[in-house]
């Protein structure tokens, strides 16, 4: 039997991927595993980019089968859930905490972020008692290997994913919606979604000058500032066109999630950043480049390259090295239009490569990982009690 009712806890610190990442397995669990599912959320507005018919205004709401709470302060009496997910190790609070060790009837997770490093494997499900209060919390991993928690995958993303890309009528919907014809077969069509990046310049100097034409897409956001840049423009914004030699960049609206992940389909290659943005990538399984969320003490180089080894263990060294060179230079700051010339010559065994790898890591499901070992966790609680 699953629990069956659940709170998932988000504060936003910035940018969206801690509550893209909540969005999604809130939706999960309610739609494919039948929870009663409240996400209590500190800041409405990001949830609304991603979800636009949720109103940033209401502190309480239902939005595609979720109850969405506004997540203010005093915290309101409630009963806690089942099954009870801390974000990202956002601290819950007291009230709420309180009032679960009261009880004793729920499970209490803090979801981590993802990481493909080794050390993951050691921390996924370990306890963490609370220092005062009877109370464990577990660590939950999401991650690339069996040993960890996996990802976040909809049971039927890739069918979607299929269907779209095999519908040339959806494919021009897809393009009309934002005001713009189907590319040639001949464009490369390239989404960059971004931190601020001084390797841009370089990337689309590359593309302008190349034998193919390039369309990149650009979402608005934190990099649109320097792609405006680049062409004379101050104030870029979605609708937006800008040209070079054999360039076109566009600038996109920021969309709803579904939408975003359609992006990805339609394109080539995708740049993605962050963390939920890259495993959508994964599972568009096209030639992707990431840039990592930057840590001031410059932890996330070992983090990439953890995930690079991983990705590139089974593919040729020569594409290896190319997929390799790109997102070091990507993510360094420079140097990325030399690295990309050699990238884009090993497309097709790039892409081969990200068919297979989705395939491979769609075995490891986040949301039934979770629910399965939160059972696990409630199983071994009511034997100890009856021991008691
Ligand atoms: O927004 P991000 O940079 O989030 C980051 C990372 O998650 C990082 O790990 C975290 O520590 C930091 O925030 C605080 O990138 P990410 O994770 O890819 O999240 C972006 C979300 O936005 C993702 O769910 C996809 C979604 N999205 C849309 O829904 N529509 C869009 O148009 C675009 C471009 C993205």
């Amino acid at each position: 039997m699953r629990s069956e009712s659940c709170d998932i806890f988000c504060n936003v610190i910035d940018n969206y991927g801690d509550i893209g990442v909540c969005w999604r397995l809130a939706r999960q669990l309610a739609h494919e595993h039948g929870l009663a599912v409240r996400l209590w959320v500190d800041d409405l507005g990001s949830l609304a980019k991603l979800c636009p018919e949720a109103d940033a205004a209401r502190d309480v709401q239902q939005c595609r089968g979720v109850e969405v709470r506004h997540w203010i302060k005093p915290f309101p009496e409630v009963q806690p859930a089942k099954l009870v997910i801390e974000a990202f190790a956002c601290k819950l609070p007291q009230s709420y905490l309180e009032a679960m060790a009261a009880q004793q009837r729920s499970v209490w997770i803090n979801l981590e972020y993802l990481s493909a490093e080794d050390w993951v494997h050691g921390c996924h499900g370990l306890p963490s008692p609370h220092p005062n209060l009877p109370l464990t919390r577990y660590f939950f991993f999401p991650g690339f290997t069996s040993q960890t928690g996996g990802l976040l995958l909809e049971c039927d993303l890739f069918a979607r994913r299929d269907a779209f890309q095999n519908d040339a009528a959806r494919q021009q919907a897809f393009w009309q919606s934002f005001g713009m014809d189907m590319p040639s077969a001949e464009t490369l069509k390239i989404s960059l979604f971004g931190y601020e990046n001084d390797a841009l310049a370089g990337l689309f100097d590359v593309w302008a000058s190349g034998a193919q034409p390039v369309l990149c897409l650009v979402p608005e956001g934190r990099i649109l500032p320097q792609a405006g840049q680049y062409f004379g423009a101050t104030a870029p914004r979605a609708g937006s066109s800008y040209a070079r030699g054999n360039l076109q960049v566009r600038v996109l609206p920021f969309v709803e999630q579904e939408r975003y992940d359609e992006l990805l389909w339609v394109c080539d290659v995708n740049y993605v950043r962050g963390e939920d943005s890259c495993v959508r990538a994964q599972w568009a399984a096209k030639p992707f480049v990431w840039q990592i969320y930057p840590q001031h003490d410059a932890v996330h180089w070992d983090k990439l390259q953890a995930f690079l080894n991983l990705y590139c263990a089974p593919i040729g060294a020569a594409a290896g090295q190319a997929m390799q060179e790109l997102w070091r230079a990507w993510n360094s700051g420079g140097g990325a239009g030399q690295a990309w010339s050699v990238f884009i010559e090993m497309r097709g065994e790039l892409e081969l490569h990200a068919q297979q790898w989705a395939r491979q890591l769609a075995a490891n499901n986040l949301a039934l990982n979770l629910l399965d070992f939160s059972q696990k966790i409630g199983r071994m609680r009511a034997l100890k009690i009856e021991g008691q």
